[in-house]
């Protein structure tokens, strides 16, 4: 007689048998799945990058001895990434059945089981070196779902399946394969578990294949040359001072601000622009016929509202673009028209005043910053520039459409939020050196000072409660961009002192002192530093 011989089993066997063992394993299997599936559907839409498998699988690369690697390597050649990604699901799977037995005969360490693997995907997603807080949504998603559908299926296993501690399973308990209203139910809750886990698996699936093409379509796209180019910038234009703020913000540093939770990845070949609303003619153009226009070339600053005095949420860059005002031009706004209302792919809005996309300045669809295709997260495939105005009302990132509007009647996304309808740029200034302490002697002060459609025209500085002295402005590359300034302080003597910097403008206003917050419209107010001189 052998131990699965059910038949001929009088009462129910002391050794775990094989029909004792599926059941609490498929409970396992199914959670997992269900984990997993529902950790990778959400990797691929708002994460995308810390895909726990993936994850798991660059960790487990890094780790590897050199000797492993070219092994692996020489026994399955290219195939090593789908060699290792079937290994990892493997030994998740032989876990996870493992983690469902565990868990029917001794809770919780199943369930521990389950965290513990968990932990090890979360350390993989948070160990890539572009990790953000983000990446660590998937692990903790398949932690959580696989211990809760864990605990759900093994305590509604069939009673005989259940470990040796449960003795309600007396002599006379059923078979554990004796179909009964026990076992169906199990089998149903495990069927659907699982099912949810393929399914979330193949939607998470489809996720990626969208963001790889996206990727593949922007990493194949070269950046059209631009009809109008950026005269050079005027040699004059940089100061040669250690730690100044760059003229230009490299693309890498230039600050990010947006809603978005997870960057938009709009495929190019699908991108299409609308412009709607109170238009004599209805435009849309697509990602091909906007590169087939007449590109132009500009270098604007772009600010953020909520940049306090001295804050670093503002950037000067070289946009590739086309003229607003030439679309507009095309879609013929009517009369009554005052606010071009666009809308980002992830349904953010910026109220613009149309006439700052008509009139002469450079208010542009940008496809390039810098000599590259708009980054990710700065818009790509295109964004909205427009010089002069805050970026929370114009700078639309990922813009899908423009809508003909009117200020009466619609609003961008912060203006209910408590952010002033129109924004334009605040005249401001901010000291960047030094940012250390510095021996007593000659100690050179810079920074960079903007004013937006008008231009600065003289920036001065003032130590402890001096006089108010003039810097030296390096020269402009036009009104719409940031300027900088430099003053050398010739006799800083040794101890802790206060420097304040105070811009004009081409218009003869001088930057106030008062102090306002950044809400509803800009900060304002002059910005301090202390310096500590060494003797
Ligand atoms: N789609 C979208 N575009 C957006 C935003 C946003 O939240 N979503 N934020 C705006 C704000 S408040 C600013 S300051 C600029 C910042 O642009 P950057 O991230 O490229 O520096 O984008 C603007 N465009
Ligand atoms: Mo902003």
């Amino acid at each position: 007689m052998s131990t699965f011989d059910r038949s001929s089993t009088p009462t129910r066997p002391r050794t775990f048998t094989v029909a004792l063992l599926w059941q609490p394993a498929a409970a396992g299997l199914a959670s997992a799945l269900a984990g997993l599936g529902l950790a990778e559907l959400t990797a691929a839409w708002i994460a995308p990058g810390a895909s726990p498998v993936l994850s798991v699988g660059a960790l487990v690369i890094d780790i590897v001895p050199a000797g492993v690697k070219d092994l692996v390597i020489g026994l399955f050649g290219t195939a090593d990434k789908i060699v290792l990604i079937v290994t990892i699901v493997l030994v998740l799977l032989v876990l996870a059945a493992l983690a469902g037995i565990l868990e029917s005969r001794r809770p919780p360490f199943g369930r521990l089981l389950v965290v513990l693997i968990g932990a090890i995907a979360l350390f993989a997603a948070l160990s890539r070196s572009s990790a953000s807080t983000l990446d660590a949504v998937p692990a903790v998603v398949a932690m959580g779902v696989a211990a809760i559908a864990l605990t759900f299926l093994t305590t509604r296993l069939p009673r005989t399946a259940r470990g040796p501690a449960d003795a309600s399973a007396g002599p006379d308990a059923p078979s554990p394969d004796t179909p009964g209203p026990d076992r169906r139910r199990f089998l149903v809750y495990t069927g659907i578990t699982a099912g949810i886990g393929l399914l979330a698996l193949i939607g998470g699936q489809l996720g990626a294949a969208a963001t790889r093409a996206a990727d593949t379509a922007r990493a194949l796209f070269t950046l059209p040359a631009a009809s109008v180019r950026q005269a050079a910038l005027p040699a004059g234009a940089s100061f040669d001072v250690a730690g100044i703020t760059p003229l230009i913000t490299p693309n890498a540093d230039f600050y990010r601000i947006d809603t978005a939770l997870s960057v938009p990845r709009i495929n190019p070949t699908t991108w299409r622009l609308k412009i709607t609303g109170m238009v004599e003619n209805e435009v849309e153009i697509d990602f091909a016929e906007l590169l087939a226009l007449p590109l132009e070339e500009s270098t604007t600053t772009l600010a953020c509202v909520s940049n306090y005095v001295g804050g670093d949420l503002i950037g000067n860059a070289t946009w590739l673009g086309y003229p607003i005002r030439k679309l507009l031009a095309r879609a013929k706004p009517t009369r009554d028209a005052d606010m071009v209302l666009s809308t980002s792919q992830d349904g953010f809005t910026a109220g613009t005043p149309l006439e700052a996309l008509t009139d002469a300045r450079n208010a542009i669809l940008a496809v390039g910053m810098n000599g590259e295709p708009l980054p990710l997260e700065h818009g790509y495939p295109v964004r909205m520039v427009v010089p002069g105005l805050y970026g929370y009302v114009s700078a639309t990132k990922w813009v899908v459409e423009l809508k003909l509007t009117r200020f009466d009647q619609e609003q961008g996304y912060w203006t209910p939020r408590g952010w002033s309808p129109r924004g334009p740029v605040k005249l401001s200034s901010r000291i960047d050196v030094p940012r250390a302490s510095v021996p007593a002697g000659s100690v050179v002060i810079a920074g960079v000072a903007w004013s937006q459609r008008v231009g600065v025209s003289a920036v001065a500085v003032q130590i402890d409660d001096g006089p108010w002295r003039e810097a030296t402005l390096a020269d402009a590359i036009s009104i719409d961009t940031w300027r900088q300034w430099a003053y050398t302080w010739s006799d800083a003597t040794a101890g802790e002192h206060s420097v304040k910097v105070r811009a004009t403008d081409a218009a003869g206003l001088v930057q106030t002192s008062a102090t306002a917050d950044v809400a509803p419209n800009g900060a304002t107010g002059l910005h301090e530093i202390s310096v500590s001189v060494s003797a």
